[in-house]
């Protein structure tokens, strides 16, 4: 079993509870198991931390001001292969360039408001859920 980080930001969450149900209906029928599901307003020096990889880029202040406009749903999921199955479910970073059927082609709206967040490799799952869950 592995588990990841899947986080629903923050322009879903405020659409309300018609999309994140839906969402959550995908990571179910995908075989996911929810170990952890929090409604969360990060503060800023986390999502900074969450990011830092992109920290010189250009986009960095608008992606985090973005996470932290408002409540987020960070979620740790379990499955066999969990990291590249929901990289998968989910679609490519721009939803313009997503796969049909996948979650940020069904629910993205550019690249910055993609929908949500899924760890891209073992060591950033594992720093991701440290940060928002602690551990
Ligand atoms: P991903 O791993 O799919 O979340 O994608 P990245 O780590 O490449 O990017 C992290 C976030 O930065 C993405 F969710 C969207 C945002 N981003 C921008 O806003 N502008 C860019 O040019 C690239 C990424």
């Amino acid at each position: 079993m592995q588990q990841t980080y899947f986080m629903i930001k923050p322009e879903i969450v405020a659409a309300g509870d018609q999309k994140i149900g839906a969402i959550l209906a995908m990571v179910n029928a995908a075989g996911f198991r929810i170990v952890d599901l929090a409604l969360r307003s990060l503060d800023r020096a986390p999502v900074e931390e969450f990011y830092t990889e992109h920290r010189d880029k250009p986009f960095f202040a608008d992606l985090v001001a973005y996470i932290v406009s408002g409540p987020v749903i960070a979620i740790r999921l379990e499955r066999d292969d969990a990291i590249r199955r929901l990289r998968e479910l989910i679609g490519a970073t721009d939803p313009r360039e997503a796969a049909a059927g996948t979650v940020r082609f069904l629910y993205g709206r550019s690249l910055q408001n993609n929908a949500v967040h899924a760890s891209a490799v073992a060591e950033d799952a594992e720093r991701e859920l440290q940060i928002v869950f602690g551990g």
